[in-house]
C-alpha cells in the first residue's frame, strides 16, 4: 500500500509536467512516507486523443461556468457536453487509484479553473473508493468556488454562499478529509502526522534550502506538449520583494523567501543528469528579487555552461531594474547562464501609471534593458494589462506608442511574444485595495470587475474593453506576436455573459459611436475601434522607412504554433459587438 498518491488534475497547460505533486512527493519521501504522483490532466489529453475528442473543447467545458440542474447525476450537471469522454476519464482515474491502492489521495487544485474537474473526481472517488482519505492542496483551494463566476452557481449549491472558499465548500459537503492551505512542503508532513482537518503552510518558517529536490520520476515526461524542447519546473524563491499595488502575490506570500543560487543550480544539474532535460522553468514570481542570490545563481550556471558541452538554459519571471542598479558584465553573465524568454510585467506604456503601480522602473529603463537584451541575444516575453484605475486616455496613448516602438524588438526576436492581458481586476488586500477609500475607488465585492475610480469615471468596463480591443487592432497591424489572445478575449466575453444586467446597472449604458472607418485600410475590417488620430499615427509609422522595413521582417517571421501565438478574429468581433449599443 502507498501512503499518498498526489494527483494533478485539469485544467492545466501541457507544456511541462506539473511541479506541485512532484514537490509534495519528494517531501513525503524525505519524511519516511511512500508516495506516488500522477498527472490526470495529461491522462485526459491522451484519452481525448484515443477517442478522437477535441481536447480544447473538453477543457473549455471544464473551465466554463455552466451547470445543468436537470441532469440525472451530479457529474452530468457539471458537464452537459462531452459527458462520455469525462466518464471515460473518471473511470480511468479510479482504475489508476485502485491499482496504486493509496491510503490518501492528494489532489492538487492549481487555480479555480480546476474546480469543476475536482468536484467530479472527488465525488467519484468518494463513491468508488470510500476507504480512501482525500487531501486537497494548491493555491486554487483558497479561491471562491468556480472563481469570479461563483455567483452563477449559488442557486445550485447550498454551500457556496456560506463557504469561505473552494476548500471550505468541498469539506463541508464531505468531499475532503484534509485541507492543506498555502505552501505544502512542511504542512503535508504535519497533516500526515496529526491528521488535522485543516493545516496551513507558514512561509515565515519555511527554509527553501532544506527542501528536497523535486521528484519527477513517475510522470510520462516525454508525452508533454513541449515548445521546441522538453522543460522541467523548479522553484527558486517564493513571494516577491516588490509590493506592486495591483498584485496579490504579496498577499499570498507575506514574506519573500529565496534559495541560495548555487542550490538552485545544483538542482538543475541533478535533474539534467537524471532525465537528460537541459531547460528549466523557474516558477518564482520574480527570479531576480534578490540581486545577490540571482547573481550567485547565474554565475553558477554560467560556470557549468562554460565547462560543459551540453548547455543548460532557463526561463522565468523577471523584473526590469533601473539601469544604475545593473552591475558591469551583468548581461553577458545572464546570457551565459542560458537565460531566455524572460517574462517581464511591463503592464503599461505610461510612466505615470507605472509609478502609481509602484513598479519602480521607467519607460527609459525598459528600452535600455531591451537594447542590452538585443545586444546579448536574450529573448523576453512582455506582459501588459490595460485600464489600471488611474489610466487616462493620454496614458493609454503612451501604451500605443510603446507598442509601436516594440515592433523593432519583435523583429529581432528580442521580444518573443506579448500578452495584452485583461483589464484590471480588483483583489482583496492588495495595495490598491488598501487605498481604495483614500483615492475614491468604488467597488462591489461581488464582482472583481465592478470598480470605478470617481476621478476617472469614464473608465467604465465598456471603455476598458474598447481600449483592450484597440491595442489588439494596433498589434494586428504591426504583426506583433500576441500570446494567449483567444483565452483573454473569451474571459472578457464570459465576464459580460455572466453578469450583464448587473454590469449595465453599475456602469450604465454601453458605448455609442465608437466605430470608425478604417481610412487607411490598415486592417481587414471596414470599421475599427481605433480613433482617427491613432489611425493616422500608425499609418505615418507604417509608411516610414523604419515601419516598412520592420513590418516586412515581421511578415517573414513564423512562430511555433504550440506556443499559442496569434490574433483571434472571431472573439474580437464578438466582444466588439458586446460593448457597443445596438
Ligand atoms: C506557472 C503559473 C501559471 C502557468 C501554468 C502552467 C501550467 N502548467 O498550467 C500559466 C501561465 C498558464 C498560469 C495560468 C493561470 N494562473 Co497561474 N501561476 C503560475 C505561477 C507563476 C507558478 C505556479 C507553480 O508552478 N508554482 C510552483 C508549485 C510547486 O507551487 P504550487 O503549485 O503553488 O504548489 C504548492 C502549494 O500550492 C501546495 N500544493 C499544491 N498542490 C498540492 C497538493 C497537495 C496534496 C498538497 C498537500 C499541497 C499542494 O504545495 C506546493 C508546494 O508548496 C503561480 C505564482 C507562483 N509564483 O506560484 C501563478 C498562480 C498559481 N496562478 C494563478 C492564477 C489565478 C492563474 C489563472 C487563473 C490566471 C488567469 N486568469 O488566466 C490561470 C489558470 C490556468 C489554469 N489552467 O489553471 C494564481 C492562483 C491564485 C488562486 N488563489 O487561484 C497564482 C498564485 C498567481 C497569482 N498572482 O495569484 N499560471
Ligand atoms: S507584479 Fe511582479 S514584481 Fe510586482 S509584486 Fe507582483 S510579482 Fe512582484
Amino acid at each position: 500500500m502507498t501512503d499518498v498518491l498526489v494527483c494533478a488534475i485539469p485544467v492545466l497547460d501541457l507544456q511541462y509536467p506539473p511541479s506541485s505533486p512532484a514537490v509534495i512527493k519528494a517531501c513525503l519521501q524525505r519524511n519516511g512516507y511512500t508516495a506516488r504522483t500522477v498527472d490526470f490532466n495529461l491522462e485526459l489529453f491522451e484519452i481525448c486523443k484515443q477517442y478522437g475528442a477535441d481536447h480544447t473543447e473538453v477543457q473549455n467545458v471544464m473551465q466554463s461556468s455552466t451547470f445543468d440542474k436537470d441532469a440525472d447525476t451530479f457529474v452530468g450537471s457539471l458537464f452537459n457536453q462531452h459527458k462520455q469522454i469525462l466518464d471515460k476519464w473518471l473511470t480511468h482515474c479510479i482504475d489508476y487509484i485502485n491499482t496504486v491502492n493509496p491510503r490518501v489521495v492528494g489532489v492538487s487544485i492549481f487555480s479555480y479553473y480546476s474546480h469543476k474537474s475536482a468536484l467530479a473526481l472527488l465525488h467519484t472517488i468518494r463513491k468508488s473508493c470510500p476507504q480512501v482519505k482525500i487531501m486537497l492542496g494548491g493555491r486554487g483551494l483558497s479561491s471562491m468556488p468556480f472563481g469570479p463566476s461563483y455567483k452563477q452557481f449559488e442557486k445550485f449549491f447550498d454551500h457556496i454562499e456560506e463557504a469561505k472558499d473552494f476548500g471550505d465548500m468541498a469539506q463541508s459537503v464531505g468531499l475532503a478529509d484534509y485541507l492543506i492551505y498555502n505552501d505544502g512542503e512542511q504542512a503535508v508532513i504535519d497533516c500526515m502526522s496529526n491528521e488535522a482537518k485543516i493545516t496551513a503552510g507558514d512561509i515565515e518558517t519555511l527554509d527553501l534550502n532544506k527542501i528536497p529536490f523535486v521528484d519527477y520520476d513517475d510522470y510520462k515526461i516525454q508525452n508533454y506538449q513541449w515548445v521546441n524542447e522538453p522543460i522541467l519546473a523548479i522553484t527558486g524563491s517564493k513571494g516577491c520583494v516588490r509590493q506592486c499595488s495591483f498584485c496579490d502575490i504579496p498577499v499570498l506570500w507575506p514574506k519573500y523567501k529565496w534559495r541560495e543560487g548555487k542550490h538552485i543550480a545544483s538542482e538543475m544539474i541533478y535533474l539534467k543528469n537524471k532525465h537528460g532535460i537541459k531547460k528549466f522553468y523557474l516558477t518564482d514570481s520574480l527570479v531576480n528579487g534578490s540581486m545577490k542570490a540571482f547573481t550567485d545563481f547565474i554565475t553558477s550556471v554560467a560556470q557549468w555552461n562554460s565547462a560543459m558541452q551540453e548547455k543548460l538554459s532557463w526561463v522565468g519571471q523577471y523584473i526590469t531594474r533601473p539601469k544604475q542598479q545593473i552591475p558591469q558584465g551583468y548581461y553577458q553573465l545572464l546570457k551565459d547562464s542560458g537565460a531566455e524568454g524572460l517574462t517581464i510585467g511591463i503592464e503599461s506604456g505610461s510612466d505615470r501609471v507605472r509609478d502609481h503601480m509602484k513598479k519602480k522602473f521607467s519607460t527609459e529603463d525598459i528600452y535600455t534593458e531591451l537594447d542590452n537584451f538585443q545586444k546579448h541575444d536574450i529573448s523576453c516575453v512582455l506582459l501588459f494589462f490595460c485600464s489600471y484605475p488611474t489610466e487616462t486616455w493620454q496614458d493609454y496613448l503612451d501604451t500605443v506608442n510603446m507598442l509601436i516602438n516594440l515592433q523593432q524588438y519583435c523583429a529581432s526576436n528580442t521580444v518573443y511574444k506579448i500578452t495584452l492581458g485583461i483589464p484590471y481586476t480588483h483583489h482583496a488586500n492588495t495595495g490598491l485595495w488598501n487605498m481604495q477609500d483614500e483615492i475614491g475607488l468604488d467597488y462591489d465585492p461581488k464582482n472583481e470587475v465592478m470598480w470605478l475610480l470617481k476621478t476617472n469615471a469614464e473608465l467604465t468596463l465598456w471603455e476598458r474593453m474598447r481600449r483592450r480591443l484597440i491595442s489588439q487592432e494596433v498589434c494586428d497591424v504591426l504583426h506583433l506576436p500576441l500570446s494567449r489572445n483567444a483565452e483573454e478575449l473569451q474571459q472578457m466575453i464570459s465576464t459580460i455573459h455572466t453578469d450583464e444586467e448587473k454590469l449595465l446597472e453599475y456602469f450604465g449604458t454601453k458605448l455609442k459611436d465608437v466605430l470608425h472607418t478604417d481610412r487607411h485600410n490598415l486592417t481587414e475590417h471596414d470599421q475599427i475601434l481605433m480613433p482617427y488620430d491613432v489611425q493616422d499615427q500608425l499609418y505615418a509609422y507604417m509608411m516610414s522607412n523604419k515601419g516598412q522595413n520592420t513590418t516586412q521582417t515581421m511578415h517573414t517571421m513564423s512562430h511555433v504554433q504550440t506556443d499559442n501565438i496569434g490574433t483571434d478574429k472571431k472573439y474580437y468581433t464578438q466582444l466588439r459587438s458586446m460593448i457597443c449599443e445596438t
